[in-house]
């Protein structure tokens, strides 16, 4: 189970590699840019990165509904499962994410960069 949640993680870092690369060679194109990788959007909630708390590991993030939780819209504090998130996203990105509820803290399991 861990390591098949590692192994997804991994996946979507890739996902957002090839994502970036491809965003900056069609800067004018549009959504069918990354149709084919968001396969999953959507269980994704919608959100934007008001602020990476490296200290805290901590993402501060103003989202849409997030079906999942059965949470409205809201700006909140979410950890992540993977440090290197951290890494990945800044302040004024527009992101869509994967949460879990497991042992009582809401946790980003996935992340990517919204087009
Ligand atoms: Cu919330």
């Amino acid at each position: 189970m861990k390591q098949l949640k590692k192994i997804t993680i991994l996946t979507s870092l890739a996902a957002i590699l090839a994502g970036g690369a491809m965003a900056q060679t069609t800067a004018q194109g549009t959504a069918g840019a990354n149709a084919g990788v968001v396969s999953k959007s959507a269980d994704m909630a919608e959100g934007e990165i008001k602020k990476v708390d490296k200290a805290t590991k901590k993402l501060t993030i103003k989202h849409g509904e997030i079906k999942s939780l059965d949470m409205p819209g809201m700006t909140m504090l979410f950890q992540v499962k993977d440090l290197a998130m951290l890494d990945m996203v800044k302040a004024g990105d527009k992101v869509k994410f994967k949460v879990e509820n497991s042992t009582g803290a809401i946790v980003v399991t996935e992340i990517q960069l919204a087009k």
